[in-house]
Order: C-alpha cells, then sequence, then structure tokens
C-alpha cells in the first residue's frame, strides 16, 4: 500500500506565552487497518487509527479523559519517559500504578509537561501496544539549545507490525508447544512501518534546516535508519539535549527516541530515500517472507520521480554510549546504592520465563503503588510488594546504582519509569558480568531506555529525586510477558505524605472487586502474610491466525552466556 500523508510544519518555535490546559476526550476503539497492505483489527482512538499526537509546549498541563470502548479487553496508558514527578499515579501500567480500565469505564490521566523533547505514548496492559495503542508525545521547548537553527519540524515513527494480535501472540508465546518446539521464541514480526505505514512521504523545501524526531515504537526489533544524501546532527535523546553529534546512521531500539537536524539541499531536483532496516539479530529465525526493511521519502518535488531505494547493507551506526548531554551533567559519583540484577531466560515447568535475580516478575493483586501508601511504615520492606514482584525500595536523594548482568543470548532494552539515568558503563557482547571497575565518562550520556547487549552488562546510575513506583523492565513486550520486569519502589514514606489518589482510580479497581489496600495480597492487617499470592502469570487468550507448526529438526539450543 502506499499511502500519501502530509506533514503538518509545526511553528511552535516563535509562539511563547502562558501555560495552558490541553484536553484530549479518547474513547479507545477497535478500528480495522491495514498499514502494509493485509487488514486487521487494531486500537485506536475515537475510531481512528494511527492514534493521534500529544503535544504541548513545557509547563503545560495534559487532561485525558479516556473510556474503555473495546468491549472485551482491558487497557491502561503509560507516558513513556515523562518523570511524571508528583503524579505518580498517572504512570499507567496496569498493576503498578493503577488497575486496569476494564470495557465500559471511563479513567482521566492528568499531569504537568515539565520536560522538553520528544516521547510517545502506549498501553502498558497485557502486551497491548503491539495491537496499535500507541502514539508520539511531543513537548515543545522554544528555548531548547538547537531552537533557532530550525524551520520546520516532522515526527517519524518507526515500529514492527504483526498480522496476529497480542493476546493470541502471547498466549503462544508463553506456552509449553512454543518451548518444547520453537526454543520459546518470540513472535517474529510480519514486518516493519514507518509512520505507521510504508513508504510515507515527507514533503520538505530546499535551504532548510529540518528537526526530525525519530520515535522507536516497536515491540520488538530495533532498526537501522539513514536518510541517503543527508547527514544527520543528534541533538536529543530520550527527552535529553546533546552536544551536537553528526552521523548518518542511527540504531534505536524499541522504545528510544532520537532528534536529529538535517539542513535541505539547496534546490528541488532530487528526492531521497529514508531506509530502515530491522535488526534481524534479535530474532531466532528469519522467515523467508519477512521483509527486513521499511522505507520513506524526502520528496523535494512531488513531480519528480521517487529513487528505489535498496536495502541497508552497511550497519554502522552512531554509538549513543559517546553522546554528550548539554547541560553536561557530571558522573554522580558517590553511590548510595547498589542494585545487582542478573537476568536470564529458563524454561519453567515448560514455559519461557524471564528472571532477575531468580525471580520473574508477576503482577500482583493489588498495585505496587496502593501497597505503597497503605503499608505505614512496612512499605519500606520489599517483601509487602509480594515475592514475585522483584520490588527494591530506595531512599530519598540516594544515588542509585543498577548493574544489570545480561545472562541471555539476546540483546535488551531496559527501560526506567519515573527518571532517566546515566549510563556508565556498557560492554560489548558476551562480556560476561560486570567487573565492578569501570572507568566511567566524566558526563556520561543519559536516556531512559538503554540497551544491554548479549550476554554482556550495563551500569546506570540516578539520584533517587522523585517519590514513585517506578517500574524498570525490559521493552521488549514479549519479554515484559515473560516476566523481565522489576519495581522501583522510591521513598515510599515521603509518597504516603504527599500522593492522594483520585476517586475514578479508585472506583475502576472497586468495580473489579480488585483491593487497594495492604500488601500484594491486599491483607491490611499482617503485611507479610501473603497468603494467595498470585504465583502463575495471567495469561491472555486468543486465536492466531496460522498457529506455528512444529518444526522438523530438534530443538536448536538457545545461546545462553555462563
Ligand atoms: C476483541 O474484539 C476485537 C474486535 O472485534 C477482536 O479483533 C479481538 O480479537 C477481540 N479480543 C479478544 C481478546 O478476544
Ligand atoms: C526499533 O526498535 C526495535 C527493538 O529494539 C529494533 O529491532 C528496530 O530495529 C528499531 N528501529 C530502528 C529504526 O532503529
Ligand atoms: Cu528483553
Amino acid at each position: 500500500m502506499l499511502s500519501v500523508l502530509s506533514f503538518a510544519a509545526l511553528s511552535f518555535l516563535a509562539t511563547s506565552g502562558f501555560a495552558k490546559t490541553v484536553v484530549y476526550n479518547w474513547d479507545i476503539t477497535w478500528v480495522n487497518a491495514s498499514p502494509d497492505g493485509f487488514s486487521r483489527p487494531v486500537i485506536g482512538i475515537n475510531g481512528q487509527w494511527p492514534c493521534p499526537t500529544i503535544e504541548g509546549n513545557i509547563g503545560d498541563r495534559v487532561t485525558i479523559h479516556t473510556r474503555n470502548m473495546l468491549g472485551n479487553e482491558t487497557t491502561s496508558l503509560h507516558f513513556h519517559g515523562l518523570f511524571q514527578s508528583g503524579s505518580n499515579s498517572m504512570d499507567g501500567p496496569a498493576g503498578v500504578t493503577q488497575c486496569p480500565i476494564p470495557p465500559g469505564a471511563k479513567f482521566t490521566y492528568d499531569y504537568t509537561l515539565d520536560q522538553p523533547g520528544t516521547y510517545w505514548y502506549h498501553s502498558h496492559n497485557k502486551g497491548q501496544y503491539i495491537d496499535g495503542l500507541r502514539g508520539p508525545l511531543i513537548v515543545h521547548d522554544k528555548d531548547a539549545p538547537y531552537a533557532e537553527q530550525v524551520d520546520e519540524e516532522v515526527t517519524l515513527t518507526l515500529s514492527d507490525w504483526y498480522h496476529d494480535e497480542a493476546p493470541g501472540l502471547i498466549h503462544y508465546f508463553q506456552s509449553v508447544d512454543n518451548e518444547n518446539n520453537h526454543n520459546g521464541a518470540e513472535p517474529i514480526p510480519k514486518g516493519a512501518l514507518m509512520q505507521d505505514t510504508q513508504n510515507p512521504k515527507i514533503s520538505v523545501k530546499p535551504n532548510k534546516k529540518y528537526l526530525i524526531r525519530i520515535i522507536n515504537m516497536s515491540a520488538f526489533a530495533g532498526q537501522f535508519i539513514s536518510i541517503d544524501g543527508h547527514q544527520m546532527t543528534i541533538v536529543e535523546v530520550d527527552g535529553v539535549y546533546t552536544v551536537p553529534q553528526k552521523t548518518d546512521q542511527i540504531y534505536i531500539t524499541a522504545a528510544q527516541r532520537y532528534s536529529v537536524l538535517i539542513s535541505t539541499k539547496s534546490d528541488a531536483s532530487q528526492n531521497f530515500a529514508i531506509r530502515a532496516a530491522m535488526d534481524e539479530e534479535m530474532f531466532d529465525t528469519i522467515p523467508a517472507d519477512l521483509n527486513l526493511n521499511v522505507y520513506g521519502f524526502l520528496v523535494y518535488d512531488s513531480k519528480k520521480p521517487l529513487p528505489t531505494p535498496t536495502p541497508l547493507t552497511t550497519f554502522a551506526a552512531f554509538d549513543d554510549f559517546a553522546l554528550v548531554p548539554q547541560d553536561r551533567q557530571r558522573l554522580l559519583s558517590k553511590v548510595d546504592h547498589q542494585i545487582l540484577m542478573d537476568f536470564d531466560f529458563i524454561n519453567d515447568n515448560g514455559i519461557n520465563r524471564a528472571r532477575i535475580n531468580g525471580v520473574s516478575y508477576i503482577p500482583q493483586k493489588v498495585p505496587a503503588l496502593y501497597t505503597a501508601l497503605t503499608t505505614g511504615s512496612d512499605a519500606t520492606n520489599p517483601k509487602v510488594y509480594g515475592t514475585n514482584g522483584n520490588a527494591f525500595v530506595v531512599k530519598p536523594g540516594e544515588v542509585v546504582e543498577i548493574v544489570l548482568n545480561n545472562h541471555d543470548g539476546g540483546g535488551h532494552p531496559w527501560h526506567l519509569h519515573g527518571h532517566n539515568f546515566q549510563v556508565i558503563a556498557r560492554s560489548g557482547e558476551n562480556a560476561g558480568t560486570y567487573p565492578g571497575n569501570a572507568a566511567a565518562p566524566a558526563i556520561p550520556m543519559r536516556r531512559d531506555v538503554v540497551m544491554v547487549r548479549k550476554g554482556g552488562y550495563v551500569v546506570i546510575r540516578y539520584r533517587a529525586d522523585n517519590p514513585g513506583v517506578w517500574l524498570f523492565h525490559c521493552h521488549i513486550e514479549w519479554h515484559v510477558e515473560a516476566g523481565l520486569s522489576a519495581t522501583i519502589v522510591e521513598s515510599p514514606m515521603e509518597l504516603q505524605k504527599s500522593l492522594r489518589i483520585p476517586s475514578d482510580h479508585m472506583k475502576i479497581c472497586k468495580d473489579q472487586g480488585i483491593p487497594t489496600a495492604g500488601n500484594a495480597v491486599g491483607n491490611t492487617a499482617n503485611h507479610l502474610d501473603l497468603t494467595g499470592e498470585l504465583t502463575t502469570p495471567e495469561v491472555p487468550y486468543g486465536a492466531l491466525i496460522n498457529p506455528p507448526k512444529k518444526p522438523r529438526s530438534n530443538r536448536v539450543a538457545r545461546n545462553f552466556v555462563a
């Protein structure tokens, strides 16, 4: 399918003025769409898909009145990268900071845009964003360091795309049949999308500077991207302004964002291709019909022919570890609290489950935030969040260091809610566990999603200056479903003093019989009694179009690293 999109050039740069409230009334609905030529039900907003962009200026308040009109699935929205300082209950992960929104219910998200830059929103409930419920979230800043140089701006989204719906894919992914016959493999997408379509055309004018905000909304695949004939200058990663960095290619994992400047040519004699390719290293097998590539076009003159793009063949993306934040925030050098996370995948009674320090995350009955607010001084005891809650408690003001050791044979992009973090060490592939003596950069790059390479490690640091219950998880949606999540409970005693939960948030729990007080199982009398804890994950159910066949050969061992 060839679809023509026009991109409204935004002139926010010239506007200033007072903070406003941006109000959205969103019915979350099923819609039929065929972004790659295959028609399927997707989850959209107000009967439309692609989903709209949330957009405002720094300091604006955003109020989103949602109604779940899906009829047959629960939902929630997360605003990826926003710290939600003082508004932890608006963060969105179901089972963590709220109950899932049941069909028919209303639920309001309300927060201020305190950070500039490029973000996105997505469902944070049962792998649902794979089915389309995701979109850009842009916070304009007239004082951005590059603002003077930008004439126009464009948002460019990338994602992988499936033909089956998430519930069926998750159900099969978490099945014994998948573990036995396909080695627990993740579902492989049918292809990639750019601007929620393929071959989008982006109109540009000669002799201008464009800010291109690139957002990877993938569930799984990382992608390489380059723009033929145009060098890119990176000026922002994940909401952090960077010292301008020139590059020809970017590697962007699921959930990462890059803003780049490009200068257009001095004449309109030619159109150019934008080329992106999914990172095939992440897939266990490459189906013969899988197209790893997706293209778009910078169109200077719509009467001139479009180039015929060829697949990217050289992969030499800029190493994000070398980026320098514009504010030159120095290394947080005295670590108060180190959290060690060794993660791996195992065959757990015939199911492929992921573990952190031997524990596979299972969302508990009581959303962890509600436990933090209602268990008094016991809220500082990680046990009250459940043995499968993977809770780590940090204190106000601490410099927290998280060491992630990847014992798996695949790369994993980790995301922290409520913060961004300094990346102080990142190994190559198969480097083993962190030796504990990193020569950290004096001014480390900061972002909110970082790729931990296969068999390697990453070390991050941040200051605990945002009381809240913040999820820390791999952003590969399949791995979230397999349990690759931790709950960082930050300063719960401060949270108890400052945070109030709106009544519409309480109501949806009550309506579903979900307790909102006490420990993980809702015990308000004895916070350490976890009788009745959920010990197996609730796996959604859905049918697949073509259920995978048993392979002829015996299973191939996954490339585990000791
Ligand atoms: C819910 O309804 C939609 C639209 O009819 C359908 O495509 C989807 O498979 C259903 N979901 C489940 C979990 O049955
Ligand atoms: C987006 O992220 C996915 C998952 O990490 C990755 O496979 C894909 O290549 C990324 N896309 C781009 C254009 O970098
Ligand atoms: Cu992962």
